[in-house]
C-alpha cells in the first residue's frame, strides 16, 4: 500500500503537534511506523488521504457503533447546526438526552453532561470526595479513565500500593491518595478495604476493560468491590466510557446486575461528536453546584451539536437494538480469529464482551495487568501491520479494544479472518 500524502503530512504534522498527534493513541507507538491519514469514513469503512480502503474496527475507539454516517445523525446534526452551534443556555435537547440516559441506565437518576470521558471520570472522583469528605480512591492496574491527574498513577502489584505519578507533571502530592490494585483480585480488594475503607472515598473500575486490551471483570470481583465499597460507605464508580451502551443498551452494569453509586459515560452518548457524562445516584449528584457545591462546569457542555448527535444515536440504538445482531457478527469474529491462530500455530487468546474485543498473543487467558502485558507485543505489531496491508484498520495498540460496528456485514466478518489467517 502506497502512504506517500500520510507520510508527507506526518512530517508536517510532527512540525506542528506534539508527535504529529492529538491523542498519543493514534500516533501508532505501538506497533512502530506512522500513523494513516484519514480523509473520509462511509459505512464500516475509512479511506485514507492515499486513496487507500480499510474495513475499520476502532471506530474512533469506541464511539461509532452505528458505523460512519449514519443518515440520521447526520441529519439530525445537520438540522441542529442550522437552529445554531452553540447558546450556553439551557436547551430542550440536552432534557432529550439525559432522559435517554436515565432511562437506559437503572442506576443514574441525575446525569450532567460534560465533554469528554476525562472531564466525567474527573468530576466523578470530585463529587466522591465532596459527597464522603474522604481522600483515597482505589483504581485497578491497567484501567484507564482519561488523563485525570488522580488516576494517571503506576499500575501497582496485587498488594494495594500507595500510587506514584505516571506522568511528568502529575505531583507525589496528586497521586498519594491512589491506590492501585490488580483488576480480578478479590482478595486485594478486601484487603485494602479493610485497612483503608474509613478514608476511601470511591473506587473506580472498568466493569468490561478496554484498555488493557478488553478484559471482563468477573462477577465475583464486581460484587466484591460493590460489597466493599457499601460496607464502608465508599462510593462504586462504574467507568462505562467505553462500555455504556456498547456491550448492551444499558451497559455493563444491565449485564452483571450491579448498580454502582456513580456511573461515568462517554464515547457513544455522543455519536462521534464530543460529550462525556457523570451521573447516579440523586442524593449524590444533587451535591453537584449550582444544586450543591461541589463545582464543575463546561462551556460547551450540552452543546446542541454534540447532544443531536447523542440523541440520534441512543434513540437508534434504543428503537433497532442491533445487540444480538452485534453480538452473532463479534462471536463469529471472535471464533474466526481463533482458529486462525489454531491453523497457524500461533497461540492466542480473544477477550471479548458484544461487540468490542482484543485478539491477545499469549498462551494463557488474560484476567490482569500483568498478564495482559506479558503478551507477545512484538507478534502483535506484525499483525497489525500484515492487517493494514490486506486492508483492515486495527486498533495500533495490543492495550486497546476493537469494535464491531452495525454497518458491518457478515461478508466483512469473513473477510477479517481470511486476513488474519495470512497476518499472524
Ligand atoms: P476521553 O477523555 O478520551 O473522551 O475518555 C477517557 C476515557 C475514560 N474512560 C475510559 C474507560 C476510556 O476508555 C477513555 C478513553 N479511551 C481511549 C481509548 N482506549 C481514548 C483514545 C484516546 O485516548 O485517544
Amino acid at each position: 500500500m502506497n502512504h506517500e500524502k500520510s507520510h508527507k503530512a506526518f512530517e508536517r504534522a510532527r512540525q506542528l503537534m506534539p508527535g504529529g498527534v492529538n491523542s498519543p493513541a493514534r500516533a501508532f507507538g505501538g506497533v512502530g511506523g506512522e500513523p494513516v491519514f484519514i480523509d473520509r469514513a462511509e459505512g464500516a469503512h475509512l479511506f485514507d488521504i492515499d486513496g487507500n480502503r480499510y474495513l475499520d474496527y476502532v471506530g474512533s475507539w469506541g464511539p461509532m457503533i452505528l458505523g460512519h454516517g449514519h443518515p440520521g445523525v447526520i441529519a439530525a446534526i445537520d438540522a441542529a447546526l442550522r437552529r445554531g452551534a452553540s447558546f450556553g443556555a439551557p436547551t430542550l435537547a440536552e432534557n432529550q438526552l439525559a432522559e435517554l440516559i436515565i432511562e437506559a441506565v437503572p442506576s443514574i437518576e441525575r446525569v450532567r453532561l460534560v465533554n469528554s470521558g476525562t472531564e466525567a471520570t474527573m468530576s466523578a472522583v470530585r463529587l466522591a470526595r465532596g459527597f464522603t469528605g474522604r481522600p483515597k480512591i482505589v483504581k485497578f492496574a491497567g484501567n484507564y479513565h482519561g488523563h485525570v491527574d488522580s488516576l494517571l498513577v503506576a499500575a501497582g502489584s496485587s498488594a494495594a500500593t500507595l500510587g506514584a505519578p505516571d506522568s511528568p507533571g502529575v505531583t507525589e502530592a496528586a497521586a498519594r491518595d491512589t491506590l492501585v490494585l490488580r483488576y480480578n483480585d478479590v482478595d486485594a480488594v478486601q484487603a485494602v478495604f479493610a485497612q483503608h475503607g474509613s478514608t476511601i472515598a470511591a473506587a473506580i473500575v472498568e466493569p468490561v476493560v478496554g484498555n488493557m486490551g478488553c478484559v471482563p471483570g468477573s462477577l465475583e470481583f464486581l460484587n466484591a468491590l460493590r460489597q466493599a465499597t457499601a460496607r464502608c460507605g465508599a462510593l462504586l464508580i462504574f467507568d462505562e466510557v467505553m462500555t455504556g451502551f456498547r456491550v448492551a443498551y444499558g451497559g455493563a452494569q444491565s449485564r452483571v446486575g450491579i448498580r454502582p453509586d456513580l456511573t461515568t459515560l462517554g464515547k457513544i452518548i455522543g455519536g462521534g461528536l464530543p460529550v462525556g457524562a457523570y451521573g447516579g445516584r440523586a442524593d449524590v449528584m444533587d451535591r453537584v453546584l449550582p444544586a450543591g457545591k461541589v463545582f464543575q462546569a463546561g462551556t460547551l457542555s450540552g452543546n446542541p451539536l454534540a447532544t443531536a448527535a447523542g440523541i440520534a444515536t441512543l434513540t437508534t440504538l434504543r428503537d433497532t437494538d442491533p445487540y444480538p445482531w452485534l453480538e452473532q457478527l463479534s462471536d463469529r469474529l471472535a471464533r474466526g480469529l481463533l482458529a486462525a491462530g489454531q491453523r497457524r500455530g500461533v497461540a492466542c487468546r480473544v477477550g471479548r464482551c458484544g461487540s468490542m474485543m482484543t485478539l491477545f498473543f499469549s498462551d494463557r487467558s488474560i484476567t490482569n495487568w500483568d498478564e495482559a502485558s506479558a503478551c507477545d507485543r512484538r507478534r502483535f505489531a506484525t499483525f497489525f501491520w500484515n492487517m493494514l496491508d490486506r486492508g483492515v484498520y486495527l486498533p495500533c495498540s495490543p492495550f486497546e479494544a476493537m469494535f464491531v460496528s452495525t454497518a458491518h456485514t457478515s461478508e466483512d466478518i469473513d473477510a477479517t479472518v481470511a486476513a488474519a489467517a495470512e497476518s499472524m
